[in-house]
């Protein structure tokens, strides 16, 4: 079999997407997703202009060698660009392969370990009563899982709080808007939230919570304590994670479970974090962190030290992401819990798929390959449009902070 066209489709029906689609000499075709919120043609670039040209011709069945190819033969290694661009090569391969076999794609990674995969919702609200409303209303749909944020009294614009009563999308205006923050003000409100979500979902709900990066190693420490009673699923990004050592601190003063790794690109941004036992899930995801082949890596070590998967599932993530993630979470051995993010209407409808969504779980399809396909002509209609993620500054005295 040779590939014998490739093609980059960047759309935006509500939200940018960047789609590669792979053509065979046998008429097979597959698809991968590149979406890089915010850096969306870079990523377009990369397949376009260096990419591409090396892949006409190759064998789609060699997916190993492509994707060493890839990675090795760029010279310059890892990189959030490169490993979402490695990553739709890949995630286009094992779907041309699945389906040359007539198999879902599940089937090649070793069969089904599940019947569903539990998904986790984002409840939201722009103060605790909203929060914990938004929180039923996912309870009463079938959500085991669910993520609660809430505004933060005396912030004006807050992480995963919609200010447009529309849902919240993270990349949301033509140049970066600005958010603020102070620590102080969080520090005291999050746990009054999570004493009023606990007291109404019960017991028996998984509670998430998304801290975005914002916290240092002690502050993060001190919410995870403070959250303690609460019982969480997993506390979110508490700090930065360039500095893997910084999470020992964290370990040392909280049992809140912490879950890390939706900005990983590769095994080596987790390493550290899963050798020691500094994390209990990992969120790298198919589209990040080089497609179904390094996440399975990444996945065979995590299962060494007991940390189990958490993909990443947000909205910029395309809908092809989540068709391979569900198969690769359908699976995965240590499987965690997988974010669900609904795509609108109108974003589902240029990604003809076979996954679904029911009481909670998601589900793969049966199809062969990965079961998410784009449709061209209708991805032609929504030309790309410029969006940023915002950014963070200091309530005080406006100094940058993290996102
Ligand atoms: C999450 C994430 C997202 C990111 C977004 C950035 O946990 O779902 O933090 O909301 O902010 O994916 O592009
Ligand atoms: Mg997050």
């Amino acid at each position: 079999m040779k590939i014998t066209a490739a093609r980059v489709i960047v759309c935006c029906p509500g939200r940018n997407f960047v789609t590669l689609k792979l053509e065979t000499d046998q008429g097979l075709t597959g698809v991968g997703d590149a979406t890089l919120n915010g850096r969306e043609l870079a990523v377009a670039s990369y397949l376009q202009d260096h990419v591409i040209p090396c892949l006409i011709g190759r064998d789609p069945q060699q997916i190993e060698d492509i994707w060493q190819y890839l990675y090795k033969g760029a010279y310059w290694r890892r990189g959030p660009v490169t490993m979402s661009a490695i990553a739709a090569v890949d995630t286009a391969l094992w779907d041309i392969k699945a389906k040359s076999a007539g198999l879902p794609l599940y089937q090649l990674l070793g069969g089904r370990s599940r019947t569903g995969v539990m998904a986790y919702g984002h409840a939201t609200g722009r103060d605790i009563d909203e929060t914990v409303d938004e929180v039923l209303r996912h309870q009463h749909a079938g959500y085991r899982a669910i993520r609660a944020q809430s505004g933060v009294p005396g912030l004006v614009k807050v992480y995963g709080v919609s200010t447009t009563g529309r849902m919240y999308e993270p990349a949301d205006n033509t140049l970066p808007s600005e958010h603020d923050w102070d620590t102080a003000l969080y520090l005291r409100h999050t746990p009054r939230l999570f004493e009023a979500v606990r007291l109404a979902v019960g017991d028996e709900t998984h509670l998430l919570h998304d801290v975005h990066h914002r916290l240092t190693p002690l502050e993060a420490a001190q919410l995870g304590k403070s959250l303690e009673p609460y019982g969480l699923f997993w506390m979110e990004d508490p700090t930065p994670a360039e500095n893997q050592e910084a999470f020992r601190l964290i370990r040392q003063h909280t049992t809140t479970p912490l879950a890390v790794g939706e900005v990983f690109n590769s095994i080596w941004d987790c390493k550290q974090l899963i050798e020691e036992q500094l994390i209990d899930y990992i969120r790298t995801t198919v589209t990040h962190a080089g497609g179904i082949t390094h996440l399975r890596r990444i996945a065979d070590l995590a299962a060494l030290y007991q940390v189990r998967t958490g993909s990443h599932g947000a909205t910029d993530l395309s809908p092809v992401c989540m068709g391979a993630a569900l198969h690769f979470d359908t699976w995965v051995p240590n499987f965690g819990v997988q974010e669900y993010m609904p795509h609108s209407q109108e974003m589902l409808s240029v990604f003809p798929h076979d996954w679904r969504f029911d009481n909670g779980m998601l589900y793969c399809g049966e199809t062969p390959g990965h079961g998410v396909d784009i449709d061209e002509r209708l991805a032609a209609r929504y030309p790309y449009q410029r969006a940023y993620l915002p950014v963070n500054r200091l309530r005080h005295d406006g100094s940058l902070h993290s996102w």
